[in-house]
């Protein structure tokens, strides 16, 4: 850490403390004389090119500064060496950003208001960088939102996971293999004209937007996953992290629930950003966004489980078992009140 600290110039004294609550990079706190930064350690079992994500990020940012001055960017501070990506030698890899002044962030959706303004946010994001060239930005993951390649994952795991694991699992397997047709629509958007690849954040939980103290969006944070993608898979985050009133680690399932004024303020302000950008046909399917995310999801938390772990870090031995039964859980919640959700959906979109 000092080696770090030393190349951006902080003395070996400054205030460093863990912050936030992501699964997969570390991220801490750093109070200095200069002003107070958020430093970055990319998890590199996950990333094994970080460079494409620095320079990603520099894309779009010098995209956005270019055609959206005022637009809030965090940008990442360089080293004393003018590196944006730090090589610390164990072949690990740090980044500094400015903290966002007076922002905040949450974990867990507690208003529509703030379901509406990071929709927005996360709309705002794609709408912005509609006419830059998408399939110029690196594939940082790739095949990340892929659901036909997680679908034959959670296969794989079926035939050489842990036998104690997939019979304790069973119901779960069984949900999620009874509803496949998940992955043949997927299938078909994939070769329908009607649906764009356009720039998509890949992570649109509630902690990814910085918030201002009067609960208005600031920006969007947490770049790792800026690629290529479908406007499915930020929507449908959105659905699968901020309809419940608990998150993906709750255990009690009885308290699992779709909030349906949480589902139309998503809509309304994701579509008030977008609604001009997307085609009719991607209109028409937000409540397929959310059945694949909460698919893709509940299979990707069930698939580590059957695999001993291996990629969701755990705090207890079911912990995947538990991400993975909640999911299904709220898939299952959704599909209950899909037909209510797209009426809804489409009287908004009819409103624009
Ligand atoms: P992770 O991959 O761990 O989710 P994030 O980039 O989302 O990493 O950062 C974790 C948390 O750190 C965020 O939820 C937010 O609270 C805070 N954070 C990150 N970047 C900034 C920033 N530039 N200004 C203020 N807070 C930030
Ligand atoms: C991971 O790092 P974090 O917590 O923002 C994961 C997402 C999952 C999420 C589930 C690179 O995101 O895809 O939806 O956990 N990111 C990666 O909590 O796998
Ligand atoms: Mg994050």
């Amino acid at each position: 850490m000092n080696q770090v600290l030393s190349a951006y110039g902080f003395s070996a004294d400054t205030s460093v403390t863990p912050h936030g609550t992501g699964l997969i990079n570390r991220t801490w706190l750093v109070r200095s004389d200069k002003g107070t930064y958020i430093l970055q350690q990319l998890n590199r079992q996950v990333f094994a090119r970080p460079q494409l994500i620095a320079d990603n990020i520099e894309m779009v940012g010098h995209y956005l500064a270019d055609h959206y001055p005022t637009t809030i960017f965090p940008r990442p501070v360089r080293s004393l060496t003018g590196q944006t990506l730090v090589d610390a030698g164990d072949d690990s890899h740090y980044r500094l950003y400015p903290f966002i002044e007076n922002s905040v962030s949450i974990d867990l959706a507690y208003t529509p208001q703030q379901a509406f303004e990071a929709a927005r946010q996360f709309g705002g994001f794609t709408r912005m960088l509609a006419d830059f060239p998408a399939n110029r930005l690196h594939e940082t993951l790739p095949d990340f939102h892929d659901l036909s390649l997680r679908y034959r994952s959670f296969r794989e795991a079926l035939q050489n996971g842990s036998a104690q694991r997939i019979e304790k699992a069973s119901p779960i397997i069984d949900y999620l293999q009874s509803q496949k047709r998940i992955v043949a629509q997927y299938e078909n958007i994939l070769t329908n004209p009607g649906f764009k690849r356009r720039v998509t954040h890949h992570d649109t939980k509630i902690s990814n937007v910085l918030f201002d103290k009067q609960g208005k969006g600031i920006c969007v944070i947490d770049l790792d996953t800026v690629m290529p993608g479908y406007f499915i898979s930020d929507v449908g985050d959105m659905f699968r992290t901020y309809l419940s009133p608990v998150t993906e680690e709750e255990k009690d399932i009885d308290k699992i629930q779709i909030r349906q004024d949480y589902f139309e303020a998503i809509v309304k302000g994701y579509l008030q950003e977008m609604h001009d950008v997307l085609t009719t046909e991607e209109r028409q399917a937000f409540v397929y966004a959310g059945e694949f995310m909460l698919y893709m999801q509940a299979l990707r938390f069930v698939t580590d489980y059957l695999n001993n772990d291996i990629y969701y870090g755990r705090r207890y031995e079911d912990h995947n078992f538990v991400r993975a039964l909640n999911q299904v859980t709220l898939l299952q919640r959704f599909q209950q009140q899909s037909s209510l959700l797209q009426t809804i959906a489409a009287n908004i979109s009819a409103g624009f």
